[in-house]
């Protein structure tokens, strides 16, 4: 059976505000990307995920859906999308939009008609409750972004539920006239010619219709546990796929929040008839000491290779699909957080987005990953924009924390560190915009910036260019089997891709300390002639049982 297209896709993702302005607004909007496609299209990528350009109040800088069928006007209008899909489509370039549909922005048509009254037709549009004992919210669900997950609604007198901002209400999937709105909706943009849909946590979708509290007794007794990969979710997947997937030459990729590897493969497997493929999170909480995000430490190296292996093996063997990303939206830059943004920021960003490129499922390229930007480093607060990080510097204040304390654990978790603007070149703003940009630039973009990495064959972007190649090129990359090396490690990640008649090997430093790889007769390496595929020194060693590795080295070696 041919293998779908999307199994040798890369796919840039773009957060449009932080992209690049062509108006001077100081936002980035639909033109700038399209200004930027042949960028795009010279690094290698397939498809480009467009974060929510609907009309939006921008709370959550689009996560919070006004009208689903209209263009945010900051961003431009119908024609500008429809332009771009053009022009990207030109190109040979897909694109795939960022369906929001666990909750809407309670300035949404249906939640403004929702609360009008208990009797409106839209009311079980969402999830409402009576006040639970004393007048206080129904339960003690917490909200991702702090605080209660219930707010009260005093025309009504009954509490409308909110798993992420205030201004974010939870949708009913119970309705069914709701899924069918929904499913109108995702059809529109298909008929539009778009090539597919990035989910946002849709597997909250589905909550315990008994809606009861959390005892605490399993953590983190915030109540996720009643509404993740909930009763109903893939009965939900699986209607939505036959409803509009099914009918369409399109890639799904689901945000799956705190997940599990055997819900995902339930999600993936192509034979159940829900997604594509999944992003999970759990690699990207190694640095979150008992689960807590909000604090400063560093990595778990053994954890990290632990559960990337484990994802890798287990949704292989169940016949799932892995989006691979490290950077996204949400997420710090990945060379300020696992690698070097100082000395080594090169080398280390190039074994970072080596590490993932080889393994198995379709990589995300994060905008400005590509030549290595790094995190702002910003040491006020009022440099911060993100709804979640200004929530938490009140709620940890509240808790006691000083500012100085505050702001060095936003400086390292802070959703902002990936949302400052592209840096494009050495000019003002960094050619991002000739406005005021809604964000401030980060202070590195004179030394850092894409003009100077396009430049100079040596750059980040055109490892990532090169990464991409290879997955085009070799089969193995795509289908071999994974198998993690040197497990115990406490410096090296390596690996193999075993093929038929051929394997990959990839071992990567993840630190600054030189580190030597000791290969046991396991890899069989006297079997087999070995070439270097691509390396982040230009003088890498030949493969030997003993590899001798210089800070954050990276090797790809094909065995054959
Ligand atoms: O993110 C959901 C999610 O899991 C993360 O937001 C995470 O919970 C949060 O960063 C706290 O650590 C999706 C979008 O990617 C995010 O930008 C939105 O804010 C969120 O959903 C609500 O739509």
């Amino acid at each position: 059976m041919k293998e779908p297209w999307w199994k040798k896709a890369a796919v840039y993702q773009i957060y449009p505000k932080s992209f690049r302005d062509t108006t001077g607004s100081g936002e980035g909007d639909l033109n700038g990307i399209t200004e930027k496609l042949d960028y795009i299209k010279s690094l290698g990528t397939d498809v480009v995920w467009l974060t929510p350009v609907y009309s939006s109040p921008q709370k959550d800088n689009g996560y919070d859906i006004s009208d689903y069928y209209a263009i945010h006007e900051e961003y431009g209008t119908m024609e500008d999308f429809e332009r771009l899909l053009s022009e990207a489509h030109k190109r040979g370039l897909k694109i795939i939009m960022d369906i929001v549909v666990n909750h809407t922005s309670t300035e949404h048509e249906w939640f403004q008609r929702a609360k009008e009254s208990k009797d409106s037709p839209y009311r079980d549009y969402y999830i409402w409750k009576e006040p639970g004992q004393d007048g206080k919210e129904p339960t003690n669900w917490i909200s991702k972004f702090g605080g209660p997950a219930w707010q009260l609604d005093e025309k009504t007198g009954e509490y409308y539920l909110h798993l992420f901002d205030v201004t974010q209400a939870d949708l009913n999937w119970e309705n069914e006239k709701l899924r069918k709105e929904v499913y109108d909706m995702m059809t529109f943009w298909f008929e539009k010619g778009v090539d597919g849909f990035r989910l946002d946590v849709i597997n909250l979708i589905s909550k315990n219709q008994a809606f009861p509290n959390d005892d605490g007794s399993v953590p983190p007794g915030d109540g996720r546990k009643f509404y993740t990969d909930g009763p109903r979710v893939h009965e939900f997947m699986q209607e939505m796929y036959k409803n509009v997937f099914s009918k369409y030459d399109v890639m799904t990729v689901g945000e799956m929040s705190s997940t599990s590897i055997d819900h995902c493969i339930k999600y993936s497997n192509p034979e159940r008839g829900e997604l594509s493929m999944t992003f999970n999170f759990h690699h990207l909480k190694v640095d979150y000491p008992n689960g807590e995000k909000w604090s400063v430490a560093d990595f778990d190296f053994l954890k990290l290779k632990q559960i990337l292996s484990e994802w890798q093996v287990r949704m292989n063997e169940g016949g799932g699909w892995n989006a691979l990303f490290w950077c996204n939206h949400d997420q710090p830059r990945i060379v300020s957080r696992y690698g070097d943004d100082g000395e080594y920021r090169v080398q280390s960003a190039k074994m970072l987005a080596t590490c993932i490129h080889m393994m198995q499922g379709t990589p995300y390229i994060y905008q400005g990953e590509e030549f290595g930007m790094t995190n702002p480093g910003f040491n006020d607060i009022s440099q911060y924009r993100d709804v979640e990080s200004l929530n938490m510097f009140e709620i940890l204040k509240a808790e006691g924390k000083d500012d100085a304390e505050i702001l060095e654990i936003l400086k390292h978790k802070s959703r902002d560190n990936s949302r400052t603007p592209v840096q494009w070149d050495a000019s003002e703003n960094a050619g991002f915009t000739s406005g005021t940009p809604w964000i401030p630039v980060a202070d590195n973009y004179k030394e850092i910036n894409a003009n100077l990495a396009v430049k100079d064959q040596s750059s980040v972007f055109y490892h990532y260019q090169d990464l991409i190649k290879l997955r085009k090129e070799l089969d193995i990359v795509t289908e071999g089997n994974y198998e993690l090396l040197l497990e115990d490690d406490s410096r090296i990640f390596a690996y193999l891709r075993n093929g038929n008649n051929e394997k990959l090997l990839v071992v990567n430093n993840f630190y600054s300390q030189e580190a030597e790889a000791v290969l046991t007769d396991s890899v069989q390496l006297e079997h087999f002639a070995s070439e270097i595929l691509l390396s982040n020194y230009n003088d890498s060693p030949a493969l030997s049982n003993r590899i001798k590795l210089r800070p954050y080295e990276s090797i790809i070696y094909h065995l054959k």
